[in-house]
């Protein structure tokens, strides 16, 4: 598991020496928590395609499938009797407002991953959902210990239009990686650009270096 402390800081480091530099650079502070160029809301706004898929409790699905030693299909009742994890985090949406302090609940991905037991070529996940979207994440970022898979947000249940019965969470990025409507996770050895990232979002969309499109990199 990489370190990702180090990681952002190295990254960060290297974003604040292009600046120096005269480079298009960010502020990029990770003691702040509101990146540079986002605003800080508290209404948790809804962003999507505008498809509500017709999903429920008693319809729904989570598949883990392709490079993993054990494939896992949970119908709802499956999925909650998994262990409960809580984490608090921070979100980002690239349309630059940031809501802080988000308690989500839900099951670690981490968790529901090592059930799945990736195979040892699993290098990158593709995160299918009911409206047809899909984001891209390297299998490391799922394994982050504030990744969850959460069926509630400030101990009520996700509503439809915030991703309900289940949505992805991975707070270090920017939101549009945080999948609604979760359906699928596939594990595989190359990485494959989801909806926003064939359509020139950046690939790794770290929020504290303003990773908002592709061409966005120091
Ligand atoms: N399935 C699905 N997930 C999605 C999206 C979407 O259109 N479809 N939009 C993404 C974007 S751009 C953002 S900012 C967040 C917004 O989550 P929210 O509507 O709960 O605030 O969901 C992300 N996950
Ligand atoms: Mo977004």
């Amino acid at each position: 598991m990489p370190d990702w402390k180090k990681l952002i800081e190295g990254k960060i480091a290297l974003a604040q020496k292009a600046k120096l530099l005269g480079a298009k650079a960010g502020k990029a502070n990770v003691n702040e928590r509101i990146p540079n160029g986002q605003k800080q809301v508290t209404n948790f706004p809804v962003l999507d395609l505008g498809i509500r898929p017709n999903v429920n409790t008693t319809n729904w699905s989570l598949r883990v499938y392709g490079l993993v030693e054990h494939e896992l299909n949970l119908k709802w009742m499956d999925f909650r009797s998994l262990p409960q994890f809580k984490d608090t985090s921070d979100f980002h949406c690239v349309t630059r407002w940031s809501q802080l302090d988000m308690d989500w609940e839900g099951v670690s991905a981490r968790e529901l991953l090592m059930q799945a037991n990736p195979l040892p070529n699993a290098k990158f996940v593709t995160l299918h959902s009911y409206d047809g979207y899909t984001t891209n994440l390297p299998l490391d970022a799922l394994l982050d210990d504030d990744v969850v898979i959460a069926h509630s947000v400030f101990s009520k249940p996700l509503t439809a239009e915030h991703g309900g019965p289940v949505r992805m969470v991975v707070p270090k990025r920017y939101a549009w990686k945080s999948a609604k409507w979760l359906k699928s996770i596939e594990l595989h050895e190359f990485d494959r650009p989801g909806f926003w990232e064939v359509r020139g979002y950046h690939n790794d969309a770290f929020p504290f270096l303003e990773q908002r499109f592709s061409d966005d990199d120091y």
